[in-house]
């Protein structure tokens, strides 16, 4: 596997912490030792998955370990970003799993990053009930108390917009829901369980806390005004619903007022200042007005009542999942960002980006990695106080509603074996970090 010479990536400053991200379900596999989730549930109904499978044994991560943070040590990066299973926890011994995980990445000198809700919602709770962000404040403590002495840097949710949006607006995720707008008080109840779950990491001793929040810039289709309007608008549902509350301490346009509950009361829990923010980039959304039909995006099907609709980014390459490949949208991103938060937003850490693609001689990943990683340079040179970088992702995992037929590790798993085998992108990366280092 010859790669390309390329130009040296520019060294990002002293301390930058280099990562990888995976999430429990998955890559643990493990089924039977813990409780079920919400997608369980949903895989076990018939034509959810692309490819009929489920994470039951993902990629046996919960016996494999060791062998995946030997990985991670060969990968030589500083951090790694995983989740914590809440329905694991709920399980006898659950939480004896990360102590182990945890133990083999201090061993092997690399920090862990553990995400304390990556959607995998145990069966039975349900994000349209208050209650449920309370219940994850205790789930939050009774992992800090367990894992506290040995992690430092903690990130309360993933993607609460994707959850939102893909499980229970368009009911594409679990639990499959298709509230559309009715779905709004999910995204209010994620918010509030992000900051009960400050509060409870912080009563903890814990003082390195951020969030995963997915947010990618958002074009107009056309410069007519029904389009420009429909792309406000995902702006707003994609980048502001979620930031503004966590870093303004409002809902933006009125949406506050369709929240449930004493929603300024909710907003102090929700705006607990953050000590970085998370950020996951993968592309920019090019938005137009609605079409009329049902369409479909990204093997999403997109109803015809929604007030917008998602067109293609023409002249520019795509990812096997159809994904446009736009660096610079991750430079115009984060000085975005920058300019509309100013000093509200604290330092910002991606904590995703990523791409799938086939194969083990996979060029068109390092060529992914390395135009973002300029691009994320860039928004360093333009005054975005950025302090690190995680792939999305170590493994090629059970990727939702798409099975196992989108490919984003670095390392290449055999679904049907478990073999590991690293791909060039593997190398590359592991090149690429030796550099900064020098
Ligand atoms: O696999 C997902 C991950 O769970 C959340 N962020 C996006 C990734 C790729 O779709």
């Amino acid at each position: 596997m010859a790669t390309e010479a390329r130009d040296p990536i520019p060294p990002f400053p002293a301390g930058f912490l280099w990562g990888v991200s995976t999430s429990a379900h998955q890559i643990e596999g493990a089924a039977d030792l813990r409780t079920p989730s919400v997608w369980d549930t949903f895989t076990a109904g018939p034509g959810r998955v692309k490819d009929g499978s489920t994470a039951a044994v993902a990629c046996d991560h919960y016996h494999r370990y060791r062998e995946d943070v030997a990985l991670l040590a060969g990968l030589g990066v500083d951090a790694y970003r995983f989740s914590v299973s809440w329905p694991r926890v709920l399980a006898d011994g659950g939480l004896g799993f990360y102590d182990r995980l945890v133990d083999e990445l201090c061993a092997a000198g690399i920090r862990p990053v553990p995400t304390l809700f990556h959607w995998d919602l145990p069966a039975g709770l349900d994000w349209l009930e208050r209650d449920t962000a309370a219940r994850f404040a205790e789930h939050v403590s009774v992992v800090a108390g367990r894992l506290g002495d040995r992690v430092d840097k903690w990130i309360t949710l993933n993607e609460p917009a994707e959850h939102t949006l893909l499980g229970h607006a368009l009911g594409v995720h679990a639990p499959g829901r298709q509230l559309l707008f009715d779905a709004l008080p999910v995204a209010h109840h994620q918010l509030l369980a992000h900051g009960l779950a400050v509060r409870a990491l912080r009563a903890a001793g814990a003082a390195d806390i951020g969030i995963a929040n997915s947010h990618g810039p958002t074009w107009p289709a056309s410069k007519e005004q029904a389009d420009v309007e429909a792309a406000d608008l995902y702006d707003l549902l994609l980048n502001r619903l979620f930031a503004d509350p966590l870093l303004l301490g409002a809902y933006p346009d009125g949406l506050g007022e369709l929240m449930p509950g004493d929603v300024p009361a909710d907003l102090k829990i929700i705006s607990e200042p953050l000590d970085w923010y998370g950020v996951n980039y993968y592309a920019p959304a090019r938005v137009g007005a609605p079409q009329g039909t049902e369409t479909s995006f990204g093997g999403v099907r997109m109803p015809a009542e929604l007030p917008f609709s998602l067109r293609e980014i023409e002249g520019v390459p795509t990812t096997a999942f159809g994904w446009p490949v736009v660096p610079e949208g991750l430079t115009e991103l984060l000085t975005g960002f920058h300019d509309r938060y100013g000093d509200r937003l604290p330092p910002v850490v991606v904590t995703e980006n990523g791409c799938s693609y086939d194969g083990l001689d996979d060029q068109a990943r390092i060529t992914y990695l390395d135009g973002h990683l300029r691009a994320l340079h860039r928004a360093v040179e333009a005054g975005v106080d950025v302090r690190g970088y995680f792939v999305w992702s170590l493994l090629d995992n059970f990727e939702w509603a798409e099975g196992y037929t989108q490919r984003f590790g670095l390392v290449h798993v055999d679904p049907e074996t478990q073999e590991r085998t690293p791909k060039a992108s593997y190398t590359w990366f592991a090149d690429m970090l030796g550099q900064q280092r020098l």
